[in-house]
């Protein structure tokens, strides 16, 4: 057993981000104060981390900030809000009060949804912050912990066709999500009015008083769909069914994707095997993986102190044993299952085994607007209020109306069409293909990603039927900078952004979401890669085995290496 030293935090002297948590009062900061001055648009200080933790983040709108600084003005603060939202269902009324909030309030007027299965609103202005945290509590819906060094929005497979044990691992979703939020009531303080409890002391038995050492992310799985992509989170539950009934869970840790351009010390990593689990034993696990991730993750190195790090440091094993020893449990050895499916959405409707009827909408970039040509978003609204069923959001950014009585079925269709949500002609490669926001919002874009996906795809298109492969797919995922929010660090083609323009490109991620891909060109053009997707993807139609996808070919073919072990091969 390697010294608890080494284990441990003590790598180095603490980052800033540990002050202001310490420093914070338990998430509170001077956020109400903040709120009150009208002098700048802004949060202050340590507020600008801290309203993180309550599911925000401040932005300014990136096309403007050159020219309102030619003027001399503050570039135009405010908040995009990430909703806490496990598995990803809401009501028909709920989704009405969103719709209503970001059409009043935000600057866009959009809803995005988001490849953590949730919504976004862009652009609410500080005097309408406080409003709009009241108007979700009233639907039932909060912000906490959607941001943060803290367990964040907890996915869990969309599958409404196998709806009871759909329904099983959602409410595991739901209780891992609210297990393991922040227990403080700054949140009900500062944004919904609640008491100041006099002599209260909050406690945080789980996060602890420092919270942990970088954001950690969990999603439950049912295999053989690996929608939420396993290897992105640090905790996975996939889900061990008997006679379709949920018995228990394969326990996966210390994956993630994010890496820095030309910091080898930053890498995407698979996530690894722990074992099963009876249900009666995930809340405990899931404490005991949490709190040795508080403990021994690096407080020192923020690009190093994700749960993925912490493994290749301390050891999968000596991790394990911590714990089955926090746990009180023994791991047991892993149940077979596979991931056979592809990772995206099957849109159109869908028959669930209880007879209802579930229609996956393809909301390009998850961004619901209405467009000139496209009234997305109020297409929506007009389907919920007429809708009985639930509105569930996906890890691919789509929006599936889920429980549709035969009945409306044909109602809803005839407003989906009307409203452009349903397109028969869409092909195979638009669906997957998926982009961050990047651009004009995101502070840390380097290129940009959601704006340029539309007609990227096209060009795409293009060549997959001048090659007579114009009904196959590749897992194409666009992200603007090398922190992955598309997860292109798990698909066939990735583009990561490297400066406006230019991108890197990866290729040998798998259909199944289980393989890392490697860099095949750095910082090249739209068009160049364009030409080198061009010239592989006829290699692809002319010379692959049957049914073999684009992302297996390019290994077999030794056009690029397969990463194995992420740390040693991706940079090798
Ligand atoms: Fe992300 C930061 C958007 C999923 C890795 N991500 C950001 C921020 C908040 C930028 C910032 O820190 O100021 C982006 C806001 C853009 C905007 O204007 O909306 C942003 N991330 C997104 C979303 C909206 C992308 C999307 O198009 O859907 C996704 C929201 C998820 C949610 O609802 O909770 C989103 N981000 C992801 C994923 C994918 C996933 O989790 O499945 C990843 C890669 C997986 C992982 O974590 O390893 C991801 N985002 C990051 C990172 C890198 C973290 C790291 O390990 O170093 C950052 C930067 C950071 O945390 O410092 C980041
Ligand atoms: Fe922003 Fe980078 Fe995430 Fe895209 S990948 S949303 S550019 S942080």
């Amino acid at each position: 057993m390697k010294d608890q030293k080494v284990l441990g935090q003590n790598l180095g002297s603490l980052s800033d981000n540990e002050r202001l948590k310490k420093q914070s009062n338990f998430l509170r900061g001077t956020i109400e104060q903040d709120l009150s001055d009208r002098v700048t648009g802004g949060f202050t200080g340590d507020n600008f981390q801290l309203i993180r933790f309550h599911g925000m983040y401040q932005q300014d709108d990136r096309d403007i900030r050159a020219e309102r600084q030619k003027q001399k003005l503050e570039p135009l603060q405010n908040v995009m809000l990430r909703a806490r939202m496990p598995g990803g269902i809401i009501t028909s009324m709920q989704w009405l009060g969103i719709d209503k909030f970001a059409t009043d309030y935000t600057i866009y007027g959009s809803i995005r949804l988001t490849t953590r299965q949730t919504f976004q609103f862009h652009g609410v202005l500080k005097p309408n912050v406080k409003l709009m945290h009241q108007t979700l509590n009233q639907i039932g819906i909060d912000s906490i912990g959607t941001a943060g060094d803290v367990n964040r929005n907890v996915l869990c497979t969309s599958n409404p066709v196998e709806s009871s044990l759909h329904r099983e691992a959602y409410e595991w979703a739901q209780k891992i999500s609210e297990h393991l939020l922040p227990k403080t009531r700054a949140y009900v303080e500062i944004w919904l009015d609640g008491e100041k409890l006099i002599g209260y002391q909050d406690e945080e038995p789980i996060l602890g008083k420092t919270y942990l050492p970088r954001k950690f992310k969990t999603a439950v799985v049912i295999p053989p769909h690996n929608d939420v992509d396993v290897h992105a989170n640090d905790l996975s539950f996939i889900a061990i069914a008997d006679n379709g009934k949920l018995v228990g869970f394969n326990v996966l840790v210390g994956g993630g994707l994010s890496m820095t351009h030309g910091d080898t010390k930053t890498y995407p990593r698979k996530a690894d095997e722990l074992g099963y689990v009876s249900l009666d034993k995930t809340l405990d696990v899931t404490t005991a993986v949490v709190t040795t991730q508080r403990d021994w993750g690096n407080r020192s190195n923020r690009k190093n102190s994700k749960t993925k790090y912490t493994l290749d440091r301390v050891g999968t094993d000596v991790f394990k044993s911590e714990v089955e020893k926090r746990g009180g449990m023994q791991f047991e050895v892993s149940r077979p299952y596979a991931f056979t499916e592809q990772r995206g959405d099957r849109i159109g409707w869908v028959e669930g085994i209880d007879g209802k009827h579930h229609l996956s909408l393809f909301i390009e970039n998850g961004r619901l607007l209405d467009y000139s040509d496209k009234p997305l978003k109020t297409g929506v609204a007009e389907i919920a209020k007429i809708h009985k069923g639930d509105f569930r959001i996906t890890t691919n950014q789509n929006l599936i109306i889920g429980g549709v009585s035969k009945t409306n079925k044909l109602i809803i269709d005839k407003i989906a069409r009307q409203h452009a949500l349903i397109n028969d002609d869409l092909s195979e490669q638009r669906k997957s293909s998926m982009a961050c926001v990047s651009f004009p919002t995101c502070p840390l874009a380097m290129a940009e990603a959601e704006r340029m996906l539309s007609q990227f795809v096209t060009s795409v298109e293009g060549i997959l039927v001048k090659h007579n492969v114009g009904c196959e797919q590749i897992v194409l995922r666009v992200s603007g900078c090398p922190n992955g929010c598309s997860r292109a660090m798990l698909a066939e083609i990735g583009l990561v952004g490297k400066a406006l323009g230019h991108y890197n490109l990866y290729l040998g991620g798998n259909l199944e979401g289980t393989r890392i891909p490697k860099i095949y060109r750095e910082n090249i053009t739209e068009i160049q890669i364009l030409t080198e997707i061009d010239t592989l993807v006829a290699f692809w139609a002319k010379d692959r085995n049957e049914r073999e996808g684009f992302g297996d070919f390019v290994i077999r073919a030794g056009i690029i290496e397969e990463v194995i072990v992420s740390k040693r091969d991706f940079y090798a």
